[in-house]
């Protein structure tokens, strides 16, 4: 473990620092003060004692001349950060004692603040958790990406429905971020290509300033710091003065407006492609920004351009920065005068690909005329990437970056790319088979495999008080930045003392869920009941129809025997839909549907709820993930990459009923398959499964469980069934994701899911087990990898 802090402020030093902040930054008097402005005032405390660190660790780097990475996402799930930075800080009893010396209540003050929801889930939420390791582990780094003014939408439910909001976290003064007004770039878009001299000079038709707005990301410890850089955009010129004062005061405000709509809304879709021009400029934006900040600070301490893989490591997520390739060889080609092939050689050594999915509709491609248009200079480039590609190789003709009209932002992004990777073990072998096939063959050590990790400072030390308190006590917390030790817990699943005090902080956390889901939502959560939770964004491919099925067929049977002797099961639901996503917000419906109907039946009540908490986010995350005890991980095997959420839950001893699909397959390994509710076709099984004509049919008229289940809601038991004839239709006659031929498999696995939590000692202790054997999923492991097998970086070490 890291050493504490050597000048650990005690709760005095934190007490008038926080009234310092409260009179001279906020400028209020604690008579007076509001719960925000109480959080203000320990937000900047707590960040007063980020600073030196932070400072100290971009000092190092540059002292050091150390390999940075540069990590370009367009999302940052980020959430909420003073808790987390009071645990990376290891001052939880100090800030504890201060406030209660000043009257307040720090689950108030923590829960005052907005999460900053720049992303839409797991490839946003990952980028935050490596943002976080990547200090915890003294490695020099910056994130990269965009400061949207709205993150991802507010859902609410109206009539069961989902109703968006736009979310306005930046209404509000962010206290933890600090502005560069000197790092500012020019970005263009559109106009011409000229060639001067035999070199190409690109004339954009638009332009917007992108200027940094730094976030201090602290590990664990509290001795290291890096920064997350976001870019918000802003107009060249402030204002058209001659249209202003001819008194066209709209059209004087045009240049504004036009800059501004660049960093306003992060785009509401993960796994669907947009397509739509304003995100080509974002990612032009966020890409154009980064490389030119990087190459700045590269020349400010080197002079030689060929140095450039030796001291920067760039890391696209996703390929949604892919741009960066072409970008990169136009500002050495264009701006410092490098010749094409040396420019295309320096860049594939720096950069790399991450992917983060096999979703064919997600794979982003853009329009040759669209690119054209925006970013001529780079559709010049990219065409000479191909085409050059194509010489080197004699690939096959179908295979490239540019055909049907179309740029392929995957071929793009993995042909400029070292390294390319995939996420989890299953999902980098289907990566070499599918998707790459045909690249993989022509570079076949270019994949390979890191499987995702999560922070567990925030995931388990932060969000699950309760069962830290009984690790730190039964194996020392050293595990909190070295999660293998929890290994040490393996002898302790035997002790009944050790499972009773486990259970006993696991029913903690269900007391504490089970009041808001009552004071929230009306519903009666018994704390003794399974806690029964699948969160995480609503998509087919993730299968929350196959869970809603499953409850009402459960009911049905629970209303036939009442006496039957069920395990009492609480659902939880809780993740936003897509707003063009009808599909996906149709079964929105249906689980609110449902849940009123059977929350409110005498018969089967206190066996079964339904509760869909609305608006489900990280700081939501954080409540719900350590008071579970069932983690529902049933993706169609072969759709979900990786999965991040499964690995927070098996931390914090939920068991999974799952899939053979991304991570699912490594935790299963490790945790043990008697420790894993395992159900469902395999990747391989699906695939055929779905090429059989009338697959979904046979497979209802085999289940009669699955008949009722539909049935009942073809005759409108839950609301109005014409609300649901899409719905049926398409798994009656389409199913895709092949819920009716896994519905049997999985609705028995949760009968033995059922019958295993009725014995809660072998229940414990398999949740032990999971725990004990959770540590590779640490994002720890994870940066490791990537420092070791991609960046080539080592951390710095003081
Ligand atoms: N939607 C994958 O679907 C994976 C994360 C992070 C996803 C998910 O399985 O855990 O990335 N993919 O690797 C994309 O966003 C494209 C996701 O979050």
């Amino acid at each position: 473990m890291r050493p504490t802090l050597t000048q650990a402020p005690s709760a005095q030093d934190l007490r008038e620092k926080i009234l310092f902040h409260l009179t001279h930054t906020q400028g209020r008097g604690p008579e007076f003060a509001t719960v925000f402005d109480w959080r203000l005032a320990v937000s900047y405390t707590v960040r007063d004692l980020m600073v030196g660190p932070w400072v100290g660790a971009i000092r190092a780097a540059r002292d050091h001349g150390a390999k940075r990475v540069y990590y370009l996402s367009m999302e940052f799930l980020i959430g909420r950060i003073l808790g987390d930075a009071i645990i990376n800080l290891q001052l939880e009893p100090a800030i504890a004692e201060a406030l209660t010396q000043l009257g307040l209540d720090e689950q108030e003050i923590l829960d005052n603040e907005p999460d900053a929801a720049l992303g839409n889930g797991g490839l946003g939420r990952l980028a935050a958790c490596f943002m976080e390791s990547l200090s915890s582990l003294r490695c020099p780094a910056y994130g990269y990406g965009i400061r949207y003014e709205h993150g991802l939408f507010r859902q609410s439910f109206e009539n069961g429905q989902q109703v968006e909001r736009p979310e306005d976290w930046l209404n509000q003064p962010h206290p933890w971020e600090f502005v560069r007004i000197d790092y500012s770039y020019r970005i263009g878009f559109k106009g011409q290509v000229e060639t001067v001299d035999g070199r190409a000079v690109w004339h954009p038709g638009e332009s917007v300033i992108a200027r940094a707005y730094d976030t201090p990301v602290i590990g664990w410890g509290g001795d290291w710091a890096n920064s997350l850089r976001l870019w918000g955009a802003h107009p060249t010129t402030l204002l058209d003065l001659p249209r202003f004062n001819a008194g066209d005061y709209a059209a004087a405000a045009e240049p504004e407006a036009l800059a501004r709509t660049l960093s306003r809304v992060l785009y509401p879709d993960d796994t669907t492609e947009s397509g739509k021009e304003l995100r080509l400029k974002q990612e032009y934006f966020l890409t154009s920004a980064a490389l030119q900040d990087i190459l700045r600070r590269f020349l400010a301490e080197h002079d030689d351009l060929s140095l450039l893989p030796q001291k920067v490591a760039i890391q696209l997520n996703d390929t949604h920065p892919a741009i960066a390739g072409p970008e990169l060889i136009r500002l050495l080609m264009d701006d410092h005068g490098l010749p094409f092939e040396r420019a295309r050689d320096l860049a594939r050594a720096t950069l790399n690909y991450t992917n983060h999915t096999l979703l064919p509709e997600a794979l982003e491609r853009w329009s040759t005329w669209l690119m054209g248009r925006i970013l001529p200079r780079h559709m010049q480039i990219i065409q000479m990437i191909d085409d050059d590609h194509r010489d080197a190789t004699g690939r096959p003709s179908h295979v490239g970056i540019v055909h049907n009209d179309q740029v392929h932002m995957g071929e793009l992004a993995f042909i400029m790319a070292g390294r390319v990777n995939g996420v989890s073990a299953l999902h980098t072998d289907l990566v070499r088979d599918t998707v790459f096939a045909d690249l993989h063959k022509l570079h076949p050590d270019r994949i390979v495999n890191q499987t995702n990790g999560v922070a567990p400072r925030r995931w388990l030390r932060m969000s699950n008080p309760s069962l830290t308190r009984l690790l730190d006590d039964t194996i020392g917390n050293g595990w909190t930045g070295d999660l293998d030790q929890l290994q040490g817990l393996e002898d302790h699943a035997q002790d009944a003392s050790f499972r009773d005090s486990l259970r006993a902080a696991k029913r903690a956390n269900k007391v504490w869920l089970s009041n808001g889901l009552l004071t929230k939502l009306g519903v009666k959560a018994d704390p003794d009941a399974i806690f029964d939770v699948q969160i995480k964004r609503m998509h087919e491919y993730k299968r929350q129809l196959l869970n809603i099925l499953e409850a009402i067929a459960l009911w049905h049977r629970i209303h036939d025997d009442p006496n039957g002797g069920w395990t009492p099961r609480v659902k939880i639901f809780g993740g936003k839909a897509a707003p063009g996503y009808w599909l996906a917000k149709s079964v929105i419906h249906l689980i609110n549907d449902v849940a009123a109907t059977i929350n409110s039946d005498p018969i089967t009540s206190e066996y079964l709820q339904i509760a869909y908490p609305p608006n489900y986010n990280v700081s939501m995350a954080e409540d719900l993930i350590p008071a579970a005890d069932l983690s529902e991980q049933i993706s169609t095997a072969g759709k979900e990459a990786s999965g991040t959420g499964n690995m927070k839950f098996t931390m914090n001893g939920a068991l999974t009923i799952g899939t053979l699909d991304g991570a699912n397959v490594e935790i299963r390994e490790l945790v043990g398959s008697e420790n894993f509710f395992l159900f469902g076709l395999t990747a391989e099984e699906a695939a055929a499964e779905k090429a059989r004509p009338g697959h979904a049919r046979a497979a209802i008229e085999a289940s009669e469980d699955l008949q009722v289940a539909l049935q009942l809601i073809a005759e409108g038991r839950f609301g109005q069934a014409d609300s649901y004839y899409s719905l049926l239709d398409r798994t009656w006659n389409d199913d895709p994701f092949l819920v009716a031929s896994d519905f049997d498999a999985y609705f028995a696995m949760q009968r033995q899911v059922d019958r295993a939590f009725a014995d809660p000692a072998s229940w414990v202790r398999m949740a032990a087990l999971n725990i004990a054997r959770s540590g590779f999923f640490s994002s720890d492991r994870t940066i490791r990898g990537y420092m070791r097998d991609i960046w080539d970086v080592r951390p710095v070490t003081a």
